[in-house]
Protein backbone atom coordinates (compact mmCIF):
# COMPACT_ATOMS: atom_id res chain seq x y z
CA UNK A 1 0.00 0.00 0.00
CA UNK A 2 1.33 3.57 -0.48
CA UNK A 3 1.89 6.12 1.80
CA UNK A 4 -1.00 8.60 0.05
CA UNK A 5 -3.60 5.17 0.13
CA UNK A 6 -2.65 4.39 3.13
CA UNK A 7 -3.14 8.40 4.81
CA UNK A 8 -6.85 7.95 2.54
CA UNK A 9 -7.90 4.74 4.40
CA UNK A 10 -6.77 6.11 7.57
CA UNK A 11 -8.51 9.03 6.63
CA UNK A 12 -11.46 7.06 6.25
CA UNK A 13 -11.23 5.27 9.59
CA UNK A 14 -11.52 8.23 11.28
CA UNK A 15 -14.23 10.25 9.91
CA UNK A 16 -15.90 6.53 10.76
CA UNK A 17 -15.07 6.60 13.93
CA UNK A 18 -16.30 10.28 14.33
CA UNK A 19 -19.29 9.22 12.29
CA UNK A 20 -20.73 6.57 14.56
CA UNK A 21 -19.95 8.74 17.99
CA UNK A 22 -21.78 11.57 16.40
CA UNK A 23 -24.60 9.50 15.62
CA UNK A 24 -24.87 7.82 18.72
CA UNK A 25 -25.08 10.67 21.39
CA UNK A 26 -25.82 9.17 25.00
CA UNK A 27 -28.16 6.13 24.76
CA UNK A 28 -31.67 6.05 25.79
CA UNK A 29 -33.60 3.00 26.30
CA UNK A 30 -37.62 3.57 25.59
CA UNK A 31 -40.04 0.92 26.48
CA UNK A 32 -43.26 -0.22 25.92
CA UNK A 33 -45.82 -3.46 26.08
CA UNK A 34 -46.59 -6.23 25.79
CA UNK A 35 -48.64 -5.23 28.98
CA UNK A 36 -49.94 -1.71 30.03
CA UNK A 37 -45.92 -0.98 31.53
CA UNK A 38 -44.25 2.04 29.83
CA UNK A 39 -40.84 3.17 30.07
CA UNK A 40 -37.84 5.21 29.92
CA UNK A 41 -34.34 4.15 31.10
CA UNK A 42 -30.55 5.29 30.77
CA UNK A 43 -27.91 4.11 29.29
CA UNK A 44 -27.79 1.47 32.69
CA UNK A 45 -31.20 0.87 32.56
CA UNK A 46 -32.01 3.25 35.77
CA UNK A 47 -35.23 5.28 35.13
CA UNK A 48 -34.78 8.36 33.77
CA UNK A 49 -36.37 11.43 35.85
CA UNK A 50 -33.43 13.90 34.62
CA UNK A 51 -31.29 14.52 31.99
CA UNK A 52 -28.48 16.63 31.43
CA UNK A 53 -29.50 19.17 27.90
CA UNK A 54 -27.71 17.44 24.65
CA UNK A 55 -27.93 14.68 22.08
CA UNK A 56 -29.07 11.41 23.03
CA UNK A 57 -29.91 8.40 21.10
CA UNK A 58 -33.25 6.92 21.91
CA UNK A 59 -34.12 3.30 21.19
CA UNK A 60 -37.30 2.29 21.89
CA UNK A 61 -38.42 -1.70 22.72
CA UNK A 62 -42.09 -1.48 20.80
CA UNK A 63 -42.83 -4.72 22.22
CA UNK A 64 -47.07 -4.77 21.79
CA UNK A 65 -49.22 -3.89 18.86
CA UNK A 66 -51.95 -2.24 20.96
CA UNK A 67 -49.53 0.20 22.24
CA UNK A 68 -46.86 2.62 21.46
CA UNK A 69 -43.77 4.69 23.18
CA UNK A 70 -44.03 8.65 22.13
CA UNK A 71 -41.83 11.25 23.35
CA UNK A 72 -42.97 14.63 23.52
CA UNK A 73 -41.18 17.95 24.61
CA UNK A 74 -39.44 21.25 24.03
CA UNK A 75 -37.35 21.79 20.89
CA UNK A 76 -39.03 20.28 18.35
CA UNK A 77 -39.21 16.69 20.06
CA UNK A 78 -41.89 14.43 19.14
CA UNK A 79 -41.29 10.97 17.86
CA UNK A 80 -43.04 7.72 17.92
CA UNK A 81 -43.69 4.50 17.36
CA UNK A 82 -46.40 2.94 15.86
CA UNK A 83 -49.34 1.82 17.16
CA UNK A 84 -50.28 -1.32 15.61
CA UNK A 85 -46.54 -2.29 15.26
CA UNK A 86 -43.97 -4.98 17.02
CA UNK A 87 -40.54 -3.23 16.39
CA UNK A 88 -37.68 -1.37 17.30
CA UNK A 89 -36.54 1.93 16.64
CA UNK A 90 -33.68 3.99 17.17
CA UNK A 91 -34.41 7.89 17.13
CA UNK A 92 -31.89 10.47 17.55
CA UNK A 93 -33.28 13.59 19.94
CA UNK A 94 -31.94 16.88 20.91
CA UNK A 95 -33.52 17.52 24.55
CA UNK A 96 -33.16 21.51 25.84
CA UNK A 97 -34.14 22.99 29.09
CA UNK A 98 -37.78 22.13 29.57
CA UNK A 99 -40.63 18.79 30.51
CA UNK A 100 -40.66 16.29 28.97
CA UNK A 101 -43.13 13.55 28.45
CA UNK A 102 -43.54 9.96 27.23
CA UNK A 103 -46.80 8.04 26.29
CA UNK A 104 -49.06 5.24 24.99
CA UNK A 105 -51.24 7.38 22.48
CA UNK A 106 -53.64 4.84 22.49
CA UNK A 107 -53.83 4.82 26.35
CA UNK A 108 -52.34 8.69 27.43
CA UNK A 109 -53.82 8.94 30.62
CA UNK A 110 -52.87 5.50 31.83
CA UNK A 111 -49.29 4.81 30.21
CA UNK A 112 -47.00 7.82 31.02
CA UNK A 113 -44.45 8.89 32.23
CA UNK A 114 -41.77 12.50 32.48
CA UNK A 115 -38.62 13.95 33.06
CA UNK A 116 -36.76 17.13 33.01
CA UNK A 117 -33.87 18.33 31.26
CA UNK A 118 -31.66 21.16 32.49
CA UNK A 119 -33.51 24.04 34.26
CA UNK A 120 -37.05 23.75 33.16
CA UNK A 121 -38.85 26.91 33.03
CA UNK A 122 -40.96 27.20 36.70
CA UNK A 123 -44.22 25.65 36.45
CA UNK A 124 -47.30 28.39 36.11
CA UNK A 125 -48.75 28.35 39.92
CA UNK A 126 -51.60 26.19 40.28
CA UNK A 127 -55.03 27.66 39.36
CA UNK A 128 -56.97 28.65 42.49
CA UNK A 129 -60.35 27.36 42.52
CA UNK A 130 -63.19 29.61 41.32
CA UNK A 131 -64.30 32.08 43.63
CA UNK A 132 -67.96 31.95 44.54
CA UNK A 133 -69.70 35.61 44.07
CA UNK A 134 -73.99 36.28 44.36
CA UNK A 135 -75.02 39.48 42.38
CA UNK A 136 -78.48 40.45 43.83
CA UNK A 137 -80.56 43.37 41.80
CA UNK A 138 -83.85 44.16 42.93
CA UNK A 139 -86.10 47.06 42.43
CA UNK A 140 -84.54 49.15 45.22
CA UNK A 141 -80.63 47.63 45.33
CA UNK A 142 -78.13 46.29 43.82
CA UNK A 143 -75.20 44.05 45.24
CA UNK A 144 -72.30 41.84 44.73
CA UNK A 145 -71.58 39.21 47.84
CA UNK A 146 -69.85 36.48 49.11
CA UNK A 147 -72.35 33.62 49.32
CA UNK A 148 -72.23 33.98 53.23
CA UNK A 149 -73.26 38.06 52.19
CA UNK A 150 -70.25 40.37 53.13
CA UNK A 151 -70.07 42.81 50.17
CA UNK A 152 -66.88 42.19 47.74
CA UNK A 153 -64.30 45.35 48.10
CA UNK A 154 -61.55 43.28 46.27
CA UNK A 155 -61.02 40.18 44.13
CA UNK A 156 -57.99 38.24 42.27
CA UNK A 157 -58.01 37.35 38.50
CA UNK A 158 -58.84 33.53 38.25
CA UNK A 159 -62.70 32.01 37.42
CA UNK A 160 -65.35 33.21 39.34
CA UNK A 161 -68.99 31.67 39.46
CA UNK A 162 -71.18 34.30 40.00
CA UNK A 163 -74.64 33.03 41.11
CA UNK A 164 -77.24 36.55 39.62
CA UNK A 165 -80.43 36.95 41.32
CA UNK A 166 -82.28 39.22 39.23
CA UNK A 167 -85.52 39.75 41.51
CA UNK A 168 -87.28 42.82 39.45
CA UNK A 169 -89.20 42.39 36.21
CA UNK A 170 -88.30 45.70 35.20
CA UNK A 171 -84.52 46.34 36.02
CA UNK A 172 -81.40 44.04 34.31
CA UNK A 173 -77.96 44.11 35.93
CA UNK A 174 -74.96 44.04 33.90
CA UNK A 175 -71.55 43.31 34.62
CA UNK A 176 -68.28 44.77 32.54
CA UNK A 177 -64.79 44.85 32.67
CA UNK A 178 -61.82 42.81 34.12
CA UNK A 179 -62.69 40.89 30.93
CA UNK A 180 -66.41 40.01 31.87
CA UNK A 181 -69.28 41.46 29.56
CA UNK A 182 -72.79 40.18 31.02
CA UNK A 183 -75.96 41.68 31.83
CA UNK A 184 -79.45 40.14 32.30
CA UNK A 185 -82.33 41.96 30.49
CA UNK A 186 -84.79 44.25 32.26
CA UNK A 187 -87.78 41.67 31.95
CA UNK A 188 -85.68 39.00 33.45
CA UNK A 189 -86.46 37.54 36.68
CA UNK A 190 -85.12 34.47 37.75
CA UNK A 191 -81.42 32.78 39.04
CA UNK A 192 -78.50 32.56 36.39
CA UNK A 193 -75.49 31.36 36.93
CA UNK A 194 -72.02 33.22 34.77
CA UNK A 195 -69.08 31.27 35.18
CA UNK A 196 -66.57 34.12 34.05
CA UNK A 197 -62.75 34.63 34.04
CA UNK A 198 -61.40 37.73 35.94
CA UNK A 199 -58.70 39.71 34.50
CA UNK A 200 -56.53 42.32 36.54
CA UNK A 201 -58.70 45.14 36.32
CA UNK A 202 -61.66 47.19 37.79
CA UNK A 203 -65.22 44.97 37.68
CA UNK A 204 -68.27 47.15 37.50
CA UNK A 205 -71.28 45.59 38.56
CA UNK A 206 -74.61 48.21 37.90
CA UNK A 207 -78.32 48.26 36.69
CA UNK A 208 -80.04 50.38 34.26
CA UNK A 209 -80.76 54.21 33.92
CA UNK A 210 -84.54 53.66 35.02
CA UNK A 211 -85.04 55.90 37.58
CA UNK A 212 -84.03 55.77 40.80
CA UNK A 213 -80.93 54.58 39.35
CA UNK A 214 -79.47 52.09 41.64
CA UNK A 215 -75.97 53.14 43.14
CA UNK A 216 -73.52 49.69 41.59
CA UNK A 217 -69.84 49.08 42.46
CA UNK A 218 -66.69 48.85 41.30
CA UNK A 219 -64.58 46.11 42.60
CA UNK A 220 -60.46 46.40 41.83
CA UNK A 221 -59.49 43.06 40.73
CA UNK A 222 -55.69 42.17 41.22
CU1 LIG B 1 -51.33 1.74 25.23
Amino acid sequence: MTLPRMLVTLGAFALLLVGVAGAEGTQLRGSVGPGFGISLGDGSGAAVTHLDPGAFSLTVDDKSDEHNFHLQGPGGVDVATEVAAIETKTFSVTLVDGRYTFFCDAHPSRMTGTFTAGTPPPAPPPARPPVRLVLTVTAQAIGLATPAGKPVKALTAGAAVITVRDRSAVRGVRLAGAGVSRSTTAKFVGTATWKVKLSAGTLVYGSDARKPVLKGGRVPVS
